[in-house]
């Protein structure tokens, strides 16, 4: 499944006090006007910001551009959950719709003791913090996936075919949600998978995690939370971050602190990086003196999905492209070495898109 997109956006995602509007400040502070992004709202719980990119950057410097449009990311704050949200308590039920749109979900969990910063639970203990939230989305998942099996249902014994499959994929859904299986960790063939996009299903959504932590956390406590979240991001470490809220921005007691935590935290940088990786993108790249833009798409997009996300007439009228590595135009100082030197290749729609791609799109209008 391809996303098209040139912004991909990040549900921040935690029980109340954890630290999510905090971190959602420091990451939005670089923010862009929303008016460069059309696609974006305008509200006060979504911050779009560009996507630090070098080549992009190389590359507008090479043409002189008069326009440089970078690939963009949002962050949505979503307000905090507590056991109930699905049945609506408090303002979950509005919330867990703001959910449903973001393409990652970013749980942020508290890590750090505080006497004047109430945590709901009076403990600290983010493993359990992110299994309280979670279950609340799998709850929300059920109730969606139990209403949809009645329509479904019905369709399917007056024997419509396409029902009868959709809803075995939804009964293995219900079945590995009530045992507390979020749908990311489900199994599904190409043909499932497909049935289970359209659903939008909050549980579904690939996760990261924030640790959001200070200085005076016990290497050995973080170590153990990091190992009990590992499982849910497929074993990757990666995914999980340490934060510290006074450092994630940089600054200039730095070095210092990182003496005093033990261990570098990360940055804005970090964890947009992450996000990146956790959705498995790419950039290629299309420029000009006019304008140079940075697109993102996912891994194993074909050069013609590819078109799609700079305009949809580019992937309906697609004929051809080529495509040179965007470092080496640069390195040999532009298209026509570039081809000199046979490093333009020309591509049919089947080529694969690869990182880092700089393409010209031949298409029908
Ligand atoms: N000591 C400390 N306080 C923090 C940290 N992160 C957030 N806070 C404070 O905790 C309170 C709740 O944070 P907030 O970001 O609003 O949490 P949210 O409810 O998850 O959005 C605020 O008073 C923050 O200043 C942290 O890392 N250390
Ligand atoms: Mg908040």
């Amino acid at each position: 499944m391809i996303t098209k997109s040139h912004t991909l956006s990040i549900g921040i995602v935690g029980l109340p006090n954890a630290g999510k509007s905090t971190i959602f400040n420091a990451l939005t502070k670089k923010s862009v006007p929303a008016e460069n992004f059309p696609f974006c709202t305008i509200d006060k719980n979504v911050g779009v910001i560009q996507i630090p990119d070098v080549r992009l950057d190389r590359m507008s410097e090479f043409f002189k551009a008069q326009k440089v449009v970078p690939s963009a990311m949002t962050f949505v704050d979503i307000a905090g959950l507590v056991k109930g949200a699905s049945q609506g308590e408090g303002l979950g039920n509005q919330f867990l719709s703001h959910i449903r749109e973001v393409d990652v979900i970013m749980y942020v969990l508290r890590a750090f003791p505080s006497t004047e910063i109430v945590h709901v639970y009076d403990r600290v203990d983010p493993v359990e913090d992110f299994e309280i939230v979670q279950s609340e989305l799998i709850l929300k998942d059920m109730e969606v996936v139990e209403k949809k099996m009645v329509g479904v249902g019905k369709m399917a014994r007056i024997g419509k075919e396409e029902a009868v499959v959709e809803s075995r994929v939804l009964e293995r859904i219900l079945e590995g949600l009530s045992k507390g299986v979020p749908v990311i960790d489900m199994e599904f063939s190409e043909d499932e998978s497909d049935i289970v996009h359209e659903l939008f299903l909050l549980t579904s959504k690939p996760r990261m995690f924030v640790l959001n932590c200070k200085e005076g956390v016990a290497q050995e406590d973080l170590e153990r939370w990091e190992s009990g979240l590992k499982e849910f991001v497929g074993g990757k470490k990666e995914y999980i971050l340490r934060v510290d809220v006074k450092l994630i921005g940089g600054g200039e007691d730095m070095e210092e602190y990182k003496e005093l935590l033990g261990y570098s935290p990360s940055s804005v940088d970090d964890v947009i990086d992450i996000a990146y990786k956790r959705l498995n993108l790419l950039t290629f790249y299309t420029g000009s003196e006019k304008e140079c833009n940075a697109w993102t798409i996912q891994r194993g997009a074909t050069v013609k999905e590819s078109a799609g996300v700079i305009h949809t007439d580019l992937e309906k009228g697609f004929i051809t492209a080529d495509v040179v590595n965007v470092d080496d135009l640069l390195k040999v100082g532009g298209w026509s070495s570039a081809k000199e030197k046979g490093l333009v290749k020309n591509v049919g729609r089947e080529y694969v898109t690869e990182d880092g791609d700089y393409v010209v799109i031949l298409a029908n209008k």
